[in-house]
């Protein structure tokens, strides 16, 4: 291997993906892929802590495949693979589960988020979520971790425990830093613009599925809730400013010009005109990734080709890492 430093991210196959899960960490990684040795997964592990309905499992999960790849993701320069293609994820997860707390799974926001809004299924795996997430990213040795700001609560608790094990056990484990994006880490719901935009959202009008028609799009985002005050300014904190703080991150995060440049453009301008640059705006940046995916998504070979290549490199780099926890946690090998 040569001395890049090591990323790992990945995201799960639990729905379509968000211009929030392009803005926060697709598009952050393509930006890293050429500096550093880059590990992508689509983790399907993670996404049965919610019940889902396997077909579409299935099906999104090479969807989410064909979408790294059309964002810009070279298949050939990074190892992309699918996370149950890989047995060392759940072997790690079991250890690193003794090494981890009830008290400090519970703190973790996901999960009460997630169990307030899953009442009737608060499975022992979304609870132990953020250990299996801890063994993604410790098996590979990764230095940083490309997310968006919601997910930098469960790489502190991976720092914890890789912390904690090393402690105990001498350097077995790099202790990962979070990398988030200069703009768009936490791109907000287009309704509700003090709540994250999610995949998993019952009103679709919340936000934008990389797969939305761009009629679609540019119509969500003329839509989207504002504020009466009728100025069009960044105003950080300020709730009754979230619609317009969002709507100017996302022109930002699309146009890559500062959001001082961009208030400065519309000075004595109305919402309408703004909506509908920022709706153009959008659309121009995933119209591409939109062409680029149809036509990847329709090779099903190249795709499982990849994802097979991409699990025996992963299989290969991580059992190095297992082996050296199982000896010594003091398995016979
Ligand atoms: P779900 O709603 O099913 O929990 P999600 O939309 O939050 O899913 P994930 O698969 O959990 O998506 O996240 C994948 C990546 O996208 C993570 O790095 C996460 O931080 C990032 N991300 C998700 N939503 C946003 C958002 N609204 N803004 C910025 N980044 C985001
Ligand atoms: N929990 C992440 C997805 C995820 C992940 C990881 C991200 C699972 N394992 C390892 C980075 C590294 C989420 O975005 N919900």
């Amino acid at each position: 291997m040569d001395d890049k430093k090591i990323i790992f991210s990945g995201v799960q196959p639990s729905g379509n993906l968000t211009l929030g899960n392009y803005l926060g960490a697709i598009k952050n990684w393509v930006s890293l892929q050429n500096d550093y040795r880059c590990i992508y997964a689509m983790m399907d592990l993670h996404t049965i802590t919610v019940r889902q309905t396997p077909a579409d499992v299935r099906r999104r999960t090479l969807e989410v495949l064909a979408l790294y790849i059309a964002c810009g993701i070279d298949p050939e320069e990074n190892i992309l693979f699918i996370q149950s293609h890989n047995s060392a994820h759940a072997e790690l997860a079991w250890v690193l589960n003794c090494y981890t707390y009830m008290g400090e799974l519970q703190r973790m926001t996901q999960f009460k988020d997630k169990s307030s809004r899953h009442a009737e299924n608060i499975n022992a795996g979304l609870f132990t979520y953020p250990v299996l997430m801890a063994a993604d990213i410790l098996l590979y040795q990764a230095d940083y971790v490309p997310v968006g700001k919601d997910q930098m609560q469960h790489i502190e608790i991976c720092r914890d425990i890789a912390q904690r094990f090393n402690a105990v056990y001498g350097d077995v484990f790099t202790v990962p830093e979070g990398l988030l994006p200069k703009v768009g880490a936490n791109v907000m719901s287009l309704q509700e613009p003090t709540k994250k935009m999610s995949k998993s959202d019952p009103n679709p009008k919340a936000y934008i599925s990389m797969m939305d028609d761009m009629n679609v799009i540019a119509k969500k985002i003329k839509s989207s809730v504002t504020d009466s005050e009728g100025v069009i300014e960044y105003r950080e904190g300020d709730e009754t400013k979230a619609g317009i703080n969002n709507l100017l991150t996302i022109m930002s995060a699309v146009t890559k010009r500062s959001i001082d440049d961009i208030v400065k453009d519309y000075a004595g301008k109305g919402y309408g005109d703004f909506k509908n640059d920022v709706a153009e705006a959008v659309v121009e940046c995933i119209r591409p990734i939109r062409e680029e995916y149809d036509r990847i998504i329709a090779d099903k070979q190249y795709l499982m080709d990849i994802c097979s290549k991409g699990a025996e490199s992963a299989r290969r780099i991580s059992q190095r890492t297992l082996k050296k926890v199982y000896k010594k946690v003091g398995f016979v090998l």
